[in-house]
């Protein structure tokens, strides 16, 4: 990787895979693609800069040759709640957008991450231990986009040869930009009502079990599998990857460790609940750890104690608006 593009560079993964990519690789060697979600002022100023939508397919080509991109990181994506609510945009976007992406990568020989998630398994796949090759049949629009868009990156791969490559994220806890309209947001949203309210109302129910990873495994997933040798690779798109699962219970139950007269109750979000039914409990990801090494550090104790700290160190300087609730997407 010498010439990097990052798509979708301030949302939840754009906003810290930037940076990280810029102080690996240089700052002037790694391009933060924009579209709608506005940048923070730190993304503009250190490193190049482009306006792009993908769902364009004029756009990606004088990008590319103006700074003779060789990888593209294409996180643009609709998450599971607002797909459901948005379904054609979602299709536009994780479809069309992907193809175009594609397409200028087989013209122009780039690599290409982009994420796939749980949301790309469904009610009909084994729920525990779930195997990287098994059924897929999501029942959501963003799941539809995940599979498919995990065989047209694969067939990119077997017939022109474009090297793409793949993770299927669990829920992602971060705590420099909020995710927002997805279904494990309660992961992030928690800590910032614990801190401020010591209290949450969580929208889905107590013994939930879903896949979770702090945000500096999920930056070092999508590096390392790009850095991998890619005669070790037998999957491309997309690995399986995980580093803890827990329901809402077991969350509120580490951090009160920390906040002791934390509250949680529960309103439950039918729509959040049924794709939280759907996913799976705990993935099976030993052909990531086999295969480039994967490896994650946090577990649920080590994640909480971070977010929290974090969390109360921001509360003393007062929360930014745009980070104290769910953001509109
Ligand atoms: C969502 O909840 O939609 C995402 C995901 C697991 O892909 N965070």
């Amino acid at each position: 990787m010498k010439n990097i593009l990052v798509i979708g560079s301030a949302g939840q993964i754009g906003s810290e895979l930037t940076p990280e990519l810029r102080k690996r690789y240089g700052h002037s060697n790694v391009v933060a693609g924009i579209h709608k979600t506005r940048p923070s002022r730190e993304l503009l100023e250190s490193g190049p800069a482009e306006i792009i939508d993908i769902t364009d397919g004029e756009q990606l080509p004088p990008v590319i040759r103006k700074y003779k991109i060789d990888t593209i990181y294409n996180l643009a994506a609709l998450l599971s709640v607002v797909g459901e609510a948005r379904p054609l945009e979602a299709w536009q976007v994780g479809m069309n957008g992907l193809l175009n992406v594609l397409e200028v990568s087989r013209e122009y020989r780039c690599a290409v991450f982009t994420p796939s998630s749980i949301g790309a398994f469904g009610l009909s796949t084994p729920l525990d231990n779930t195997p990287q090759d098994t059924i897929q049949r999501p029942q959501t629009m963003y799941g539809v986009t995940k599979v498919a868009g995990e065989l047209l990156s694969d067939y990119y791969f077997k017939r022109f040869g474009v090297d793409t490559r793949s993770v299927r994220y669990p829920g992602i806890i971060s705590n420099v930009t909020p995710p927002g309209g997805g279904t494990t947001d309660y992961a992030v949203e928690i800590f910032y009502a614990a801190v401020k309210e010591k209290k949450f109302t969580c929208p889905i129910g107590p013994n939930t079990f879903l896949d979770m990873m702090y945000m500096p495994d999920a930056l070092e997933a999508a590096i390392q599998l790009m850095e991998a040798d890619p005669s070790r690779l037998k999957h491309r798109n997309s690995f399986n990857v995980t580093a803890m699962s827990f329901c809402p219970e077991m969350i509120a139950e580490e951090i009160r460790g920390q906040i002791p007269d934390f509250k949680i109750s529960y309103e439950i979000d039918p729509i959040k609940q049924s794709i939280a039914d759907s996913w799976p409990n705990k993935m099976d990801d030993s052909c990531a750890r086999e295969e480039w090494d994967w490896n994650p550090k946090y577990d649920l104790p080590g994640m909480t104690k971070d977010m929290l700290g974090i969390t109360e160190k921001k509360a003393e300087s007062g929360f930014p608006s745009s980070e104290i609730g769910p953001r509109a997407s």
